[in-house]
C-alpha cells in the first residue's frame, strides 16, 4: 500500500512512444482517454492523492507448467474474479474514511477505469516497472493485482521504488511471441494475453506456434523473473478454485458446458465459448498429439469460419509432426 500524488504524471516518454506506435490491436479503448489515463484529475476533479494497493495472487508451492493434454491458464485467473472483489475492498476503505473524515470524498477503482495503474502504483512506492512492464515488488515479486482509491485529501506521498532489474533480460528473451520492442514497452498486439483473452478473430498465423499451450493469458515473462522465486502467499484473495491446467478435449469437446460451469465466477468465465474453443483448437495443433485429430476434424466445416480455419491449421501442424 502506498500514496501517489494525483499528478503522478504517469506514463512519460514510453507512453507517448507506445501511443504513437499503435500497439493495442483490437483494444481501441486503450488509445482513448489518453489524458485521463495519465492524470486521475481528468475524471476525479477533486483528487489530490491516490492510495494504491497490491493484492498477491501467488500460490507458493503449487507447481504450474505444461501438462500433456492440457492448456494452461494464467495464474491470476484461477481465483474469484478480482474486478468487483478488489473494487469492493477499496469501497470498504472509502466507507471507513467517510466516517473517519466526515465530508471526505474518495473513488475506488480496479482495472476498469481509464488510468495507468502500474505507473501510479510505482509512484506510490509499491515497486518498480520491470523490463516486462509488470509492476514488481522486491518483497512479493510480480504476482499481484492492483487497485486504488482516489482521495480528495493531500497526503504525504511515498517515493517511487528503485529499479532492481539491473542487467537481467530474462523476460525479454523468454517472451514466446517477441512482444517487447524495447525494455518496459509491451506491444500488446503481439502478447499472448491479448490473443487469448481480448482478440475476437483469428490469431495471426505467425504467432500461433508461439502461443504454445496457453489458452487464457500468459505468465512466461513472470515465470522466468528471478524476483518471483520468493512468492508471497495471497492473503486478501480467496483460494484458487481450479488448477492452472485445463484438459483441451474438455474445453473444445462436447462436454465444454461442464467445464464452463466449473469456471463460473472466475476471470476466465469472461471469455466467450467461441474464444476458449479457438484457443483450445490452437493448443491442440501445438501439442504434437495425434489423438486430437478426430476432434479437430469435427470442426473443419464449422459454421464459424474462425474455428473452422483454426482446426484446419492445427490438423496441418499435427501432420508435420
Ligand atoms: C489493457 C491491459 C492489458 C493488455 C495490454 C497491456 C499493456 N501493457 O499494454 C493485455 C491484454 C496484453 C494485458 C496483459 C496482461 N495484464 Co493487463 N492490463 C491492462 C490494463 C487494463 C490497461 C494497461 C494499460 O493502460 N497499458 C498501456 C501501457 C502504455 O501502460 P503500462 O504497461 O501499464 O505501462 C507503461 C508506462 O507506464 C511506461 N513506463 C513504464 N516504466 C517506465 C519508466 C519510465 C522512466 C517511463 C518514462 C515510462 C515507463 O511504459 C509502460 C509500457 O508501455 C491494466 C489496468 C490499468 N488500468 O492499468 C491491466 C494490468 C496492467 N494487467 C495486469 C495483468 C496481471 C496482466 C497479465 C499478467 C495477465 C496475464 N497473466 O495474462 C498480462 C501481462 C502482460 C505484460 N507483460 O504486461 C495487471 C498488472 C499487475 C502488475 N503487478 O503489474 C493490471 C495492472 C491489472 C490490475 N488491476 O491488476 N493487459
Ligand atoms: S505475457 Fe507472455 S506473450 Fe505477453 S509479454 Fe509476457 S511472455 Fe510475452
Ligand atoms: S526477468 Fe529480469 S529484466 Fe525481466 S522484470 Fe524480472 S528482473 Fe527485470
Amino acid at each position: 500500500m502506498g500514496i501517489a500524488p494525483a499528478a503522478a504524471s504517469a506514463g512519460g516518454p514510453a507512453y507517448e512512444a507506445w501511443l504513437a506506435a499503435d500497439m493495442h490491436g483490437e483494444m481501441g479503448y486503450m488509445a482513448e482517454n489518453q489524458d485521463s489515463r495519465r492524470d486521475i484529475r481528468a475524471w476525479m476533479k477533486d483528487a489530490k492523492s491516490v492510495l494504491m494497493c497490491g493484492f498477491s495472487y501467488a500460490n507458493p508451492g503449487v507447481e504450474s507448467g505444461p501438462v500433456e493434454g492440457s492448456g494452461r491458464i494464467a495464474r491470476y485467473s484461477v481465483r474469484t474474479d478480482y474486478h468487483q472483489l478488489l473494487r469492493d475492498k477499496m469501497g470498504e476503505l472509502r466507507d471507513w474514511l467517510k466516517i473517519a473524515v466526515p465530508g471526505s470524498h474518495s473513488v475506488p477503482f480496479c482495472d476498469m477505469s481509464p488510468i495507468l495503474e502500474r505507473s501510479y502504483a510505482s509512484a506510490a512506492g509499491l515497486g518498480w516497472q520491470g523490463k516486462n512492464a509488470m509492476l514488481l515488488s522486491a518483497d512479493i515479486g510480480s504476482y499481484f493485482l492492483i487497485a486504488g482509491l482516489g482521495l480528495d485529501m493531500e497526503l504525504p506521498a511515498d517515493s517511487a521504488g528503485p529499479d532492481h532489474c539491473g542487467t537481467c533480460t530474462k523476460c525479454l528473451d523468454a517472451c514466446p511471441t517477441d512482444a517487447f520492442p524495447k525494455e518496459r514497452v509491451l506491444d500488446a498486439s503481439k502478447c499472448i494475453a491479448y490473443f487469448t483473452i481480448e482478440s475476437k478473430g483469428a490469431i495471426p498465423e505467425e504467432f500461433r506456434a508461439g502461443v504454445g499451450d496457453w489458452v487464457y493469458g500468459c505468465d512466461v515473462c513472470q515465470e522466468v523473473c528471478p524476483w518471483n522465486r520468493f512468492e508471497a502467499p495471497a492473503r486478501a484473495l480467496p483460494p484458487p478454485k481450479i488448477a492452472t491446467e485445463l484438459p483441451l478435449d474438455e474445453l473444445a469437446g462436447p462436454k465444454s458446458a461442464n467445464v464452463r460451469s466449473r469456471l463460473k465466477g472466475l476471470p476466465i468465465a469472461r471469455a466467450v465459448r467461441k474464444r476458449l474453443t479457438r484457443n483450445a483448437l490452437l493448443a491442440m495443433g501445438n501439442s504434437g498429439l495425434a489423438k486430437y485429430k478426430p476432434l479437430l476434424e469435427s470442426y473443419t466445416d464449422d459454421k464459424d469460419p474462425v474455428l473452422a480455419e483454426q482446426a484446419r491449421w492445427s490438423l496441418a501442424r499435427l501432420a508435420q509432426e
